[in-house]
């Protein structure tokens, strides 16, 4: 599953294959704490600092031999690589190496590998594959329209159909009261609605299907009716869910597992041509805060992202048909969302159209004491620095503010 950190029955051991590349900004401030973590000699740390001005790579999973040999072939390039100072200290195990250098110098990467041993020309092949997805234009296909056509970022208004919800549990319930928001969202300009039957709450305990398509359906069909060319999106991990929502006339679901929960989701969708929002999330919303832990957050998410869309693109899913997602507050602390949302270039770099939701979450309450109901500063905040990182899609509860949020940063030079 988690591509770049050796298999699952030997975590941590290095692969010669199936490496986790991925574009990685590195702020000036970021450079030498990031540098020394990886372990590099003081001497690389010094020469990177001096060549890192664009967005470099991130390969996890090398032998340590393929490493150094990585780092004099870019040198001699004319790039550099933070790799671990001495082979020997690191024999046993995967190192990560960060590649620093021009686009050009790493895009001739492949060709300057293509013999080279100890999997170098295998990860040579994967970074001209990540630089080749980082540089595709993004796509969200539904109905044979790209939502994304002429448009830097999506507002998905969240329509929860729960007793439960975080934030807005239980207002909701009455059908004709859901319909009556989501007709308000798209009104007031939501390009999408996200309507939602099971809360995923931290600590919320799963709800049968039976009792989640029947929160879900009547409200489905009523806004199918009423909105007919609106784009709904159902949020579920239940394949026999989504299906009688796609049956009822859903376009696209929200599936919070990234088809781990229930195998059926991915060849749902693939068979039914519908996109698929794949979301991070570790274990399930009952225990995944837990002591959630990530020695590198952004690596080992933008990793297991990956593992979800390659078994996506296995059913035969591709451009337009998948969005990821990082979770914010699945499975994370409050460091672990602010880096995500930091460097969502990484899991952007995978190719996909990247959806955050951070709205009203606990992470905001966290750093600002803000009760729920008062978290829409905290939510504009984080959805605009994500939006600036290349976000395409917001998941929100207040559309009318992110729509004006959204006029004023999408001015903004990309
Ligand atoms: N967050 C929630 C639910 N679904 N889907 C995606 N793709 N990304 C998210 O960040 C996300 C999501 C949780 O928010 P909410 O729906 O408001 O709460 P609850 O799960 O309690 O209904």
């Amino acid at each position: 599953m988690d591509a770049g950190r050796g298999t699952p029955e030997r975590p941590g051991a290095f692969r010669t294959s199936g490496f986790n590349c991925f574009v990685l900004a590195l702020s000036p401030g970021e450079r030498r704490p990031y540098l020394e973590r990886l372990e590099t000699g003081r001497g690389a740390v010094a020469s990177l600092m001096n060549r890192m001005d664009g967005p470099g790579i991130q390969a996890d999973g090398l032998d340590p031999r393929a490493a150094a040999l990585l780092r004099r072939t870019l040198m001699a390039a004319g790039g550099d690589a933070a790799v671990p100072e001495s082979v020997d200290r690191f024999a046993d195990k995967a190192v990560a190496v960060y590649l620093a250098g021009s686009r050009d110098v790493l895009g001739r990467l492949p060709f300057l590998l293509k013999d080279a041993p100890y999997g170098l020309a295998e990860l040579g092949r994967e970074i001209g594959d990540c630089l080749r997805r980082a540089g595709r234009p993004r796509r969200l296909v539904v109905r044979g329209r790209d939502l994304l056509e002429g448009r830097r970022c999506l507002i998905m208004g969240i329509l929860n159909l729960t007793p439960d919800s975080f934030s807005d549990g239980g207002r909701y319930l009455a059908p004709d009261r859901a319909a009556a928001h989501g007709e308000a969202m798209a009104e007031e300009g939501a390009d999408i609605l996200d309507l939602g039957a099971e809360s995923s709450r931290p600590g919320s305990e799963p709800v049968p299907a039976e009792e989640e398509a029947g929160r879900l359906l009547p409200v489905l069909v009523a806004l199918r009716a009423s909105l007919p060319g609106a784009v709904l999106s159902v949020d579920t991990t239940k394949a026999a869910v989504a299906e009688a929502a796609l049956d009822a006339g859903a376009d696209m679901i929200n599936d919070i597992s990234a088809g781990r929960m229930d195998p059926a989701m991915i060849p749902l969708c693939a068979r039914r041509r519908v996109p698929l929002v794949l979301m991070h999330m570790r274990g399930v919303p009952k225990t995944m805060q837990e002591e959630p832990f990530y020695r590198d957050t952004v690596g080992e998410v933008t990793g297991e992202l990956r593992g979800r869309v390659t078994e996506a693109e296995e059913a035969g899913m591709g451009p337009g048909d998948l969005v990821i997602d990082p979770g914010i507050g699945f499975g994370k602390r409050p460091r672990d969302n602010t880096v995500l949302i930091h460097h969502l270039e990484a899991p952007a770099s995978l190719g996909y159209p990247v959806l955050v939701g951070a709205s009203r979450k606990s992470l905001i309450g966290f750093l600002s004491g803000a009760p729920v109901e008062e978290r829409l500063p905290g939510t504009i905040a984080f959805h605009t620095a994500a939006l600036l990182r290349g976000a395409s899609i917001l998941r929100v509860h207040d559309v009318k503010a992110h729509v004006q949020a959204l006029a004023c940063t999408s001015a903004l030079p990309a």
